[in-house]
């Protein structure tokens, strides 16, 4: 019998769920796990019926990060790894020019912490707890967490987090802005997927837009950051959604983006 697929994808209107599934292993992040989950980012990319993101976890964690029983990833094995099969999928999410919300439905350690950083808003569960866990397995932090997190919750916590690899519960996470808001356990896929509907409900082109004006302009000096930005609202400027915006605008109604 074929071993179930490692990671769920579940479309129901604009909005696409991506539930990493390996539930015994708390979602750690195995070859298929990740090659699935790069391809799913990969298809959104291309699929204009898909204008927001949802990734979360079965069971009780969002992801433990790297699955530590899987062997031979030593050496000089990690190094290409984290180049060929971490990096793509952190690229893949920060690349992504639609909303992805992370549902944090419970632990995230490792490179599941690095996955949830790359989303672009974080809600989570009020059990869900967050740990800088490779230090423990005498590792250093990969997975884009080591530019995320210092942007997210500044530098001296971000240093204090991965040094500490101290867990992080929800309640903490969320006074440091390492999540964006903290939900009842049982309500964490309702108001996701409401959070995500109104997100899909944007212009899909001045949504992209945004998230790569706030990402690249995380490294560019002010002067750079102004004309990128003038770049990017000349693209969306030109859009049928502007247009569409500012006749909604006009004739008092709610807007009604199609997509460009
Ligand atoms: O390629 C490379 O190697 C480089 C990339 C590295 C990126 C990384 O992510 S390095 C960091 C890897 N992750 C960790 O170090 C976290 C390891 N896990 C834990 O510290 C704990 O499990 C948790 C804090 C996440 C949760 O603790 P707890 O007490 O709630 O659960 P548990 O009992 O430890 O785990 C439950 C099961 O999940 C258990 O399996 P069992 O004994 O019931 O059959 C455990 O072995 C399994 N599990 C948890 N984490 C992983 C895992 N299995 C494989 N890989 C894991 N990362």
């Amino acid at each position: 019998m074929a071993a179930p697929a490692p990671l769920r994808s579940e479309q129901v209107d604009h909005v696409l769920t991506l539930t990493l599934d390996r539930p015994e292993a708390l979602n750690a992040l195995d070859a298929s796990l990740k090659a699935g989950l790069l391809a799913a980012l990969r298809s959104a990319a291309r699929d204009r019926s898909v204008r927001a993101v949802i990734l979360t976890g079965a069971g009780r964690a969002f992801c433990a990060g790297q699955d530590l029983r899987e062997t031979g990833l030593t050496g000089s094995r990690i190094g290409r790894e984290v180049r060929e099969r971490y990096n793509p999928l952190i690229l893949a999410l920060a690349r992504l020019e639609k909303p992805v919300v992370a549902a944090v439905n419970g632990v995230a350690a490792g490179a599941g912490l690095s996955l949830a950083l790359a989303c672009d808003i974080r809600l989570a569960a009020d059990t869900a707890t967050f740990t800088c866990a490779f230090g423990r397995v005498g590792l250093v932090p990969d997975s884009g967490l080591s530019w995320f997190l210092p942007r997210i919750v500044g530098l001296g916590r971000a240093l204090e987090l991965a040094l500490t690899t101290d867990p992080v519960d929800a309640a903490a996470a969320e006074r440091m802005g390492l999540v964006d808001r903290v939900v009842p356990a049982p309500d964490l896929a309702r108001q996701a997927a409401a959070l995500a509907d109104r997100l899909a409900a944007g212009a899909p082109l001045a949504m992209g837009l945004t998230k790569r004006a706030l990402l690249a302009a995380a490294s560019m000096d002010l002067e750079t950051a102004l004309e990128a930005e003038a770049q990017l609202q000349t693209a969306a400027g030109r859009s049928a959604d502007h247009a569409e915006g500012i006749a909604a605008f006009t004739e008092k109604r709610p807007p009604r983006f199609a997509d460009r």
